[in-house]
C-alpha cells in the first residue's frame, strides 16, 4: 500500500541522498521525452515528479507519466492543483501549502482531491510544502505569507507543526527557476526539530549549493528547469547527489 513511500525510506535509511527529477508536462518535449528521461535514469536519479503551477491538462500529465512509467522508477504527481493528476502516476504529494493565506491551498484542494485520489488508487505521501522564494508563478498562485530569510526558527516551527500533524515530508521550495536554491540553514533547522523528511527544492543550477544542501540535512534534492535548459548539466547535479563524498 505505501509502496512509494517504503522505496524512498529504505534508501535513506541505507544512508543514500536521493535525486527526484520534476518534469512539467506543460513545458516538455514528448517527442524527446523517452530518451532525456533514459540518460536522467542512467545518470541515477531516483525518481520523477510530474506537475506545474500553471496550464497542465489531465491528457498532458496522463501522457507524461505513462511515458515515465516506462523507466521502473517511481511517478509521483506534484500538483499544482487537481488538473496534475493522473491515475498513470505511482503516488501524489499530498501536500499542505502551509505559507499560504489562501483557504484553498490549505484544505479545500484536498477535499477535491482526495476522492480522485481514492479512485485513481494514487498513494498519498502526507507532505508539508512551504514555498520561500518569492519571485515565482508557485508564490503568485499560492498567495504566500513570506517567510523572512532571517528569521529560519520560522521555517522550525513550522516543520514541528507538520510533525505533530502527522505529516511525513517537508518540501522547502525556492519556486521553479528561482534565481537562487532556498538557504542551508533551513534544512538544518527542520532536522533539528523534527525528523520529517526533507525534500529541497527549486533554483538548482550547478553542484555547489547540492553539496551545501545535502550536507545540512537535504534527504532529497529536486530538480526541475535545468533538465530543459542543460540535459550534461543535471545529470552532473544527479551524480552529485548520489555520490557519498559529503
Ligand atoms: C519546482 O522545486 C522544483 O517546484 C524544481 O525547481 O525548476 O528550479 O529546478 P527548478
Amino acid at each position: 500500500m505505501s509502496k512509494v513511500h517504503e522505496y524512498i525510506r529504505t534508501k535513506i535509511e541505507k544512508g543514500e541522498k536521493l535525486h527526484f527529477t520534476l518534469i512539467d508536462p506543460d513545458r516538455v518535449n514528448v517527442d524527446e521525452l523517452e530518451k532525456t528521461s533514459k540518460s536522467l535514469v542512467e545518470a541515477g536519479t531516483d525518481a520523477f515528479m510530474i506537475g506545474g503551477s500553471l496550464a497542465v491538462t489531465p491528457e498532458e500529465a496522463s501522457l507524461t507519466a505513462k511515458i515515465l512509467k516506462e523507466h521502473g522508477l517511481p511517478v509521483i504527481v506534484f500538483p499544482g492543483n487537481i488538473n496534475c493528476l493522473t491515475p498513470h502516476a505511482d503516488a501524489v504529494f499530498f501536500m499542505i501549502l502551509m505559507n499560504s493565506l489562501e483557504p484553498y491551498y490549505l484544505i479545500q484542494a484536498h477535499v477535491q482531491a482526495a476522492p480522485i485520489i481514492a479512485k485513481y488508487k494514487l498513494e498519498p505521501l502526507p507532505t508539508a510544502y512551504l514555498v520561500i522564494g518569492l519571485e515565482t508563478t508557485v508564490a503568485h498562485v499560492g498567495r504566500i505569507h513570506p517567510i523572512p530569510r532571517s528569521r529560519p526558527e520560522i521555517v522550525g516551527a513550522y516543520a514541528l507543526a507538520a510533525e505533530m500533524l502527522g505529516l511525513k515530508y517537508i518540501y522547502l521550495e525556492a519556486g521553479s527557476g528561482a534565481t537562487e536554491p532556498v538557504s542551508p540553514v533551513f534544512p538544518q533547522i527542520v532536522k533539528k526539530y523534527t525528523k520529517l523528511t526533507t525534500i529541497i527544492g527549486g533554483g538548482i543550477r550547478s553542484i555547489e549549493p547540492v553539496k551545501e544542501l545535502t550536507k545540512s540535512g537535504a534527504d532529497i534534492i529536486v530538480t526541475g528547469t535545468i533538465v530543459e535548459e542543460d540535459l550534461e548539466l543535471a545529470r552532473k547535479i544527479i551524480r552529485a547527489v548520489k555520490s557519498k563524498d559529503f
